[in-house]
């Protein structure tokens, strides 16, 4: 099943918001496979962003990602990825729908409190890059059949 890496940005856990943004997803239908709060490392920041390196911000982006703790949440179901980015909302909370993460909770880009990995093969990347094999739980939940349509 599709595999997405969500975090709770710096701003997220200290906003006391880790909980609401939690509730989006698990409300959403995606399942929790692996969850963790944690410090992200300067390295682990620069591999996560590496795409970045080089523009203007990402001193600045690095800054702010290993600037307190984060919940890191490895999430799986039907179209994970783009699910979870819908739910998140365009990258600058000014564009980001209403409904959305960004777009009820956010108004800047440097503080835009979420995460979502932007493609499928990035989900499985970046959840084995947060995640070692027996921190994920594999788990039949007792909603998945009204979720997940059995083909
Ligand atoms: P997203 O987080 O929506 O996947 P991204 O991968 O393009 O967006 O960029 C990662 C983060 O970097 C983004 O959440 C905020 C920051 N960022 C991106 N573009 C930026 C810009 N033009 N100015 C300032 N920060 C930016
Ligand atoms: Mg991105």
């Amino acid at each position: 099943m599709e595999r997405t890496l969500i975090i709770v940005k710096p701003d997220g856990v200290q906003r006391g918001l880790t909980g609401e943004i939690i509730r989006r997803f698990e409300a959403r239908g995606l399942r929790i496979i692996g969850m963790k709060f944690i410090l992200m490392s300067r390295a682990l920041a620069e591999k996560h962003y590496a795409v970045h390196i080089g523009k203007p911000f990402f001193p600045a982006l690095v800054d702010y990602i290993t600037s307190g703790p984060i919940v890191v949440i490895a999430l799986e179901g039907t179209n994970a990825v783009q699910c979870a980015r819908n739910t998140i909302g365009a990258t600058k909370p000014h564009e980001a729908l209403a409904g959305t993460i960004r777009g009820d909770l956010a108004l800047e880009i440097g503080r835009n409190l979420v995460h979502g990995s932007d493609s499928v093969d990035n989900g499985k990347l970046e959840v084995d890059n947060f995640f070692a094999q027996d921190e994920l739980v594999q788990w039949a939940r007792s909603t998945d059949g009204w979720i997940f349509e059995a083909r």
